[in-house]
Formats: structure tokens, C-alpha cells, sequence
């Protein structure tokens, strides 16, 4: 919406949603909306907030609270450091308001800024004098003009505290939201040192502050969330990501910024050593611990020589949707009603699938969703209903991010006993380097010659136009994955798109029926990532698929398990040992 005329007056409304939006009173244009060569920039002036700058349609700063954001942004990192910061380094910034509060650290002795557009330094100076006051007269400030992503290659272990004041990840600052940018900011950071990064309004761009969350666990040590609140970046809740280089450096964040906060001698406005930097803990724990989705595997062996048709495990499907709390949708998958060996049956639930297929006496079924998963009761469930005795069952977090380590902690394999009616404990799959798991030599495939098996990948920093596109997931799935694999298929890759009532499922699915089993698949566009479930009897090569399939999305980094399935008389030990996760970066 930009400037608009309410009667004899000029207006500003914020772009930066299509639903809603906040404005003011404009008292005087002081730079009409001028295009930089990188955003669009204009400076107004009201009556109420000062003067007011604005980038690409959005606000960045305004006089009247531009201190809330600068305090906390530059402070708390600052004093959340174990030892006093010498060199800061800041990406972004033009308007100069980080470096104007990170000179006041005496400690400091060096501040870099690089700044991709001039003309935000320039203007800022000229018009707003006092977000930049006694910055560019400071020996200990100097400024690049250049692009943040590459000058920091070039930093190497020198920064003690690296800010990230970027506009949001639109325009020009995209390439500061990846992981390869956070990779090369951890690399610039000395041991010990934190990095901070403005990531949004936390309930109104929810994806923001997760995302760089996800994205920072991949190479920082710990990741904490700071969130404040001011006038000019609307909606409440806003929120500065923080990872460390060196683990535990945020434990002692809080003690160390009280001392040192006294011992700098300066006064602040809003930024407190007393306000803790974690207003919302839940809101962090869930960043902490939230996954897409949980999974139990279940092999069951099918009592006497009952062979349950279509029918019977369709009905098994609905009735554990109910047991689980899922609504289906659609109509069951199946190539057809007699339900023979290796062939599938799929039920699509809100957001993932249920499915079963049969292999020799046993019945190899998967329970995914993408809600809280009552496990216990879709394992009881499902032993009754095919009137069996126990069942093998894996438990699986699904989409829990990068740290292969947490994920296999969190992974289970366990028996249940119908008689005993509890669930034991259960062992941990087997951590395997990726080589390993594609060298040669790898035993799983001698091991389980006879058996069928499951690989299942978890797809992290996915390319949104591949995963948002069904036609696109549905060729990887009908076409390239046979080809990677040689396995042939069974009707066409069935892919709808639904899901969309929770934003981290938002995005198609895809069920490919195989030949001797199946291959089943998520997508979702708002995390950037994908989850694949392949149940099948026959081999193929586990490098070429998981890095073929990684090409095609565009995907970074995976995290996969293997599983032998459908395995009669081998004790849970054995399961255990051949069951394998292991991580895959792209390369
Ligand atoms: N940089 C962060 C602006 C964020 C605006 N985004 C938003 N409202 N969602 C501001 C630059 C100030 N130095």
C-alpha cells in the first residue's frame, strides 16, 4: 500500500503482509521512495515517531524506538560473552544504530560493518544524525561497502560477536538466511563467540525464527531465541536468533551479563542485564525439541494363514486413525483388493499416511503423523486387530533436525507383548558414518539377504519450487526414483496436495506403489523439508538413491535409517544391530 491519501492527509501502511498491515500519519516526505540498485528506500517524517525509515515497503527503524531493537540486538550478545568483546562484527546495519551502541563497549576495539548499499548509509546519515551519532567519527569503526556473504569468507576466526542486522529474508538479504552464510559466520567467529541474527515477528512470520533456529544448529554449538517487543516492527513478539561457537557459552549468558553490565559503566534505555533474554521459555522449548512428525514401524506375524484382504486392512487403517486421533483422507491406495505379497495398502491421514504390507507370515505396517503419535495405543490397536500376539516396532522422530546423535538417542526399537501389555524400553538403531554405510563392505544387505527392508530419509534445506510442486515430486517419485533404484512401479505416483491446515505440513504427498513394496513421501514447503519411507524386498544402491534424491530437491543435508522388515524368529537384539542411522551431506 505505501503512501496513500486519507482526506488532506498523507499516510503510510507497512507492505510487508498481504493480510494485514499498521500505519501513521506522515508529516512530511524527506526522501520520496528511490530505488538503491538493491531495495526501494524512502524516509518519512511524523509527528509521532520521528523520522521513520523504510526499506523495500518495510519499516526498518524509526526514531522514537529505534533504541529497543539496537540495545538488545548489540548488548546481549555483547554482555552475554564470557570475556570482554575486541572485534564485533555487523552485517547489515547501514543506518549505523548497532555500531553506534557497540562503540560504547570500551572493550571494543575494532567494528567492521559491511553494508551491501550505500545509500542506506548515506541517507541514514544525512536525514536520521542521531541513529548514527559519533559512529563514523570513531577510529574504531570501519566500514565496507560489499556483500556480507562473501567479505565474512574472509574472516576467519577473528569476530567476537558477529550482528546480522538484515532487512527480512526478501530481497537483497536472502542469501544471509542459509546455512551456508551461517556456516561462514560460525567460521568467522572466535571460540566462545556468539552471532546474532533479527529473525521476525514471531507470530506473524512464524517460519522465520524456526528456520534460521534449524539452520544455526547446523554448525553453531547452542542456539537461543532473544525476543522483545517495539513500535515499528508490528505484531508483539519479535525475535533475534543467537548461536555460540563452543558449547555451554549461553548457560552462564545471564550471570556474566549482570557483572559485566555493571562494570561497563554506561546506561541503557531498554536493553537489562534483569530482563531475562527468555520471556517466552516454552516458546524456546518447543524450538528445542519440536519434529514434523513421529512414526512407529510395527512388523506383526498374521496368526494361522489368515491373509487379511484389502478390506480388512482398510478398516484396520480407519480404526487407527481413530485410535490415533487422525482424520483420513481420501480414499485407500492399493493395486488391489487381494492384497498380496510385498503389495500396499495406504491410507493418507491429515498430514502423512498410515500403511501396511505383507511379507510372508508377516505383516510390516508404518503409522506416521504428524501430531502428538499416542504410540501405545496404535500398537495395542493394531495387535488386536490382526488378532497377533506381539509385535517388533520401531519408533522413529521424524523431521527433528540436524543432530544425528539427539536423533538416534530419541529412535527406539522395542517388542510389544500383547500378555505383558507394556512396552519395554527398547535399544538404539546403530550410528554408522555415511561411508561406511555406502562402502562395499557394508553387511546389511548380506545380513538380511531373504528379508525386506525400509530406508528412510529425512530431507533438510529442500528447494521450495521442487518440494511445493506436485507434478515435480510426482516425477521424482514415478520416474527418477525408478530409474535411480531399478525397482519397477505399480500404477502412477498418486500426489495431492493437502496438509494445509498446519502450516509445517503445508505441501503435497506422494504415494508410489512398487513392486514388492512401496514408496511414500512428504513435502513440506514451510520447513524446507521432506520425509521418504521406501519399504520394499528387493536391493538397490543406497548411495545413488539417497544422493541422487538429495540433487534432485535440492536437499543439504539428510538424515536416513535403515530397517530390516519383515523379519521372523530374530530377537530383538538382532533387529537392533541391523538397524542403522546415518547422516548425508550433500556435496
Ligand atoms: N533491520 C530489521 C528490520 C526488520 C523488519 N522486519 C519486520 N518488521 N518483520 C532493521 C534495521 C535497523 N538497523
Amino acid at each position: 500500500m505505501g503512501l496513500v491519501k486519507k482526506g488532506k492527509d498523507l499516510w503510510f501502511f507497512e507492505d510487508l503482509y498481504t493480510d494485514t498491515t499498521y500505519g501513521f500519519k506522515v508529516a512530511k516526505v524527506i526522501v520520496p521512495e528511490t530505488d538503491t540498485g538493491f531495495q526501494k528506500l524512502m524516509i518519512l517524517e511524523t509527528d509521532r515517531f520521528g523520522r521513520v525509515l523504510i526499506l523495500d515497503g518495510i519499516v526498518q527503524l524509526t526514531e522514537e524506538d529505534e533504541g529497543i531493537y539496537h540495545e538488545w540486538i548489540a548488548h546481549w550478545p555483547l554482555f552475554a560473552l564470557q570475556r570482554p568483546a575486541r572485534h564485533v562484527l555487523i552485517i547489515g546495519g547501514g543506518d549505523c544504530g548497532v555500531a553506534r551502541e557497540v562503540l560504547r563497549h570500551k572493550s571494543v576495539e575494532k567494528v567492521t560493518m559491511v553494508e551491501i548499499d550505500r545509500m542506506v548509509c548515506d541517507l541514514c546519515r544525512r536525514h536520521m544524525p542521531s541513529v548514527s551519532e559519533g559512529v563514523y567519527d570513531d577510529p574504531r569503526f570501519r566500514l565496507i561497502i560489499g556483500d556480507g556473504a562473501e567479505v565474512i569468507r574472509q574472516m576467519k576466526g577473528k569476530c567476537d560477536v558477529i550482528v546480522i542486522d538484515s532487512t527480512d529474508p526478501i530481497g537483497p538479504a536472502q542469501s544471509l538466511f542459509n546455512t551456508d552464510f551461517y556456516q561462514s559466520v560460525y567460521d568467522a567467529l572466535t571460540a566462545g563467540g556468539i552471532a546474532i541474527h533479527q529473525t521476525g515477528a514471531l507470530i506473524l512470520q512464524p517460519f522465520e525464527a524456526p528456520g534460521s533456529w534449524r539452520q544455526l544448529e547446523r554448525s553453531f554449538d547452542d542456539v537461543r531465541v532473544v525476543q522483545f517487543a517495539n513500535i515499528s516492527y508490528m505484531g508483539g513478539p519479535f525475535s533475534l536468533t543467537a548461536g555460540s561457537k563452543g558449547k555451554g557459552v549461553f548457560k552462564s549468558a545471564e550471570r556474566n551479563a549482570l557483572k559485566a553490565f555493571k562494570k561497563a559503566g554506561f546506561k541503557t534505555s531498554w536493553y537489562s542485564p534483569r530482563i531475562p533474554a527468555l520471556p517466552y521459555p516454552e516458546f524456546q522449548k518447543r524450538l528445542e525439541t519440536d519434529k514434523y512428525g513421529e512414526e512407529v514401524v510395527m512388523d506383526i506375524e498374521l496368526p494361522g494363514r489368515s491373509c487379511p484382504d484389502a478390506k480388512k486392512v482398510g478398516k484396520w487403517a480407519l480404526r487407527t486413525c481413530d485410535a490415533i486421533h487422525m482424520i483420513p483422507f481420501g480414499e485407500p491406495i492399493t493395486a488391489s483388493s487381494v492384497l498380496g505379497e510385498g503389495e500396499t495398502l495406504v491410507q493418507y491421514v491429515e498430514t502423512s499416511a498410515i500403511s501396511y504390507r505383507r511379507y510372508g507370515r508377516l505383516a510390516a505396517l508404518n503409522c506416521f503423523t504428524c501430531a502428538a503419535l499416542p504410540m501405545e495405543a496404535a500398537v495395542r490397536f493394531s495387535i488386536d486387530h490382526f488378532k497377533a500376539q506381539r509385535a517388533l516396532c520401531w519408533y522413529l522422530p521424524r523431521g527433528s533436525f540436524v543432530d544425528v546423535k539427539a536423533i538416534r538417542k530419541n529412535t527406539r526399537i522395542f517388542e510389544y507383548d500383547r500378555a505383558a501389555d507394556r512396552a519395554p524400553k527398547g535399544l538404539m538403531p546403530r550410528l554408522l558414518d555415511s561411508s561406511d554405510v555406502f562402502a562395499p563392505a557394508f553387511s546389511f544387505f548380506r545380513e538380511n539377504k531373504d528379508s525386506a527392508f525400509e530406508l528412510i530419509m529425512d530431507i533438510y534445506d529442500c528447494d521450495y519450487d521442487k518440494i511445493a510442486s506436485s507434478p515435480a515430486v510426482a516425477r521424482w517419485a514415478g520416474s527418477e526414483f525408478p530409474k535411480m533404484t531399478g525397482l519397477r512401479t505399480v500404477g502412477n505416483a498418486d500426489a495431492p496436495d493437502f496438509g494445509h491446515a498446519k502450516k509445517k505440513t503445508a505441501g503435497p504427498s506422494v504415494v508410489q506403489l512398487l513392486q514388492g513394496g512401496s514408496n511414500i513421501s512428504h513435502y513440506s514447503v514451510n520447513w524446507l523439508m521432506i520425509v521418504v519411507n521406501i519399504v520394499i524386498n528387493r536391493r538397490f544402491s543406497l548411495e545413488k538413491t539417497i544422493r541422487r534424491t538429495m540433487r534432485y530437491f535440492k536437499g543439504r543435508y539428510a538424515v536416513c535409517w535403515l530397517l530390516p522388515r519383515g523379519n521372523s524368529g530374530r530377537t530383538l537384539k538382532e533387529i537392533a544391530e541391523n538397524t542403522f542411522i546415518f547422516a548425508v551431506e550433500d556435496k
